[in-house]
């Protein structure tokens, strides 16, 4: 069996909601040498997209939605132990968020774990972040990042309210943006004032890496 059809198969388990199934494609994936890191985002999270299109035709409902969810933080409970055996360096302070309105933080929490395993200071502040928190956390902690997670198209005038509030305090000198998840692109980042917008989460990593080591 090719890489691509193991791949097929844990994308296939996402949209079957099948645990079982899938904590043994898993560890099959595991065994054939793909890395679980590739396992997430090239199986499971690709399974994600085919859910949400599901959704948006109507096929699936809202509870097959929170299946899909819950599927999945199964199945990165499954890989956690193996993810944190990924390489471990010095790195600065991250502050991470999803946005205000906003409560998906399966892809958030993903960003927090592999920032945590890459040797960054992480500090989690959960789904529906404020504004007004992101500037508390941010002056109180002053982190080398700010990382925003926004998945609902209707929640980037919130990610942009938190952005503009962090430059009114004055607290954007050193410090960069970050921002992820489906609502988000490069003309995104342009229009709420980000620094960067991750294609996925080793992109965001490798950003936040590369940031640091300027
Ligand atoms: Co929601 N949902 N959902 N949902 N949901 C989407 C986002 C949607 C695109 C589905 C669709 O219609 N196709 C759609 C949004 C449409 C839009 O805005 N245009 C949608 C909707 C409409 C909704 C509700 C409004 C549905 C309703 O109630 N009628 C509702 C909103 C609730 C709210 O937040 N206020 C809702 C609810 C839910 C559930 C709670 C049921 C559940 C979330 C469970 C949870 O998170 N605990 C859910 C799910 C599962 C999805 C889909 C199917 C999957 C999301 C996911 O977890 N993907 C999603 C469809 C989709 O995204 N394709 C959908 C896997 C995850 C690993 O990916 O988070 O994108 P993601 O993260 C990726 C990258 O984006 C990146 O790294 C990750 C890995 O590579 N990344 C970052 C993410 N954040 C990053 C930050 C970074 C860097 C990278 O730096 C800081």
């Amino acid at each position: 069996m090719k890489e691509e059809e193991i791949l097929k198969e844990i994308e296939g388990c996402m949209i079957s909601f099948d645990v079982e199934k899938l904590k043994n494609e898993c560890k099959r994936a595991m065994k054939f040498g793909i890395s679980p890191l590739k396992i997430i985002v090239d199986g499971m999270a690709k399974g994600m997209d085919v859910v949400g299109k599901k959704f948006e035709n109507g096929e699936y409902f809202l509870s097959e939605l929170i299946m899909a969810g819950e599927t999945m933080k199964e199945g990165v409970r499954f890989l956690e132990p193996y993810l944190k055996d990924e390489k471990r360096e010095s790195m600065g302070k991250v502050v991470v968020g999803t946005v205000q309105g906003d409560l998906h933080d399966i892809g958030k929490n993903l960003v927090v774990m592999m920032l945590s395993s890459s040797g960054f200071d992480v500090i989690d502040l959960g789904t529906d972040v404020t504004s007004d928190k992101f500037v508390e956390v941010v002056s109180k902690e002053k982190p080398d990042i700010v990382g925003m997670s926004c998945l609902l198209t209707t929640c980037i005038p919130e990610m942009k309210k938190a952005i503009e509030e962090i430059d009114k305090n004055k607290l954007r000198k050193d410090l960069r943006i970050i921002i992820g998840g489906a609502a988000v692109s490069e003309n995104v980042a342009k229009e709420v004032g980000a620094d960067y917008a991750a294609k996925d989460v080793i992109d965001g990593v490798n950003m936040c890496k590369r940031w640091i080591k300027m």
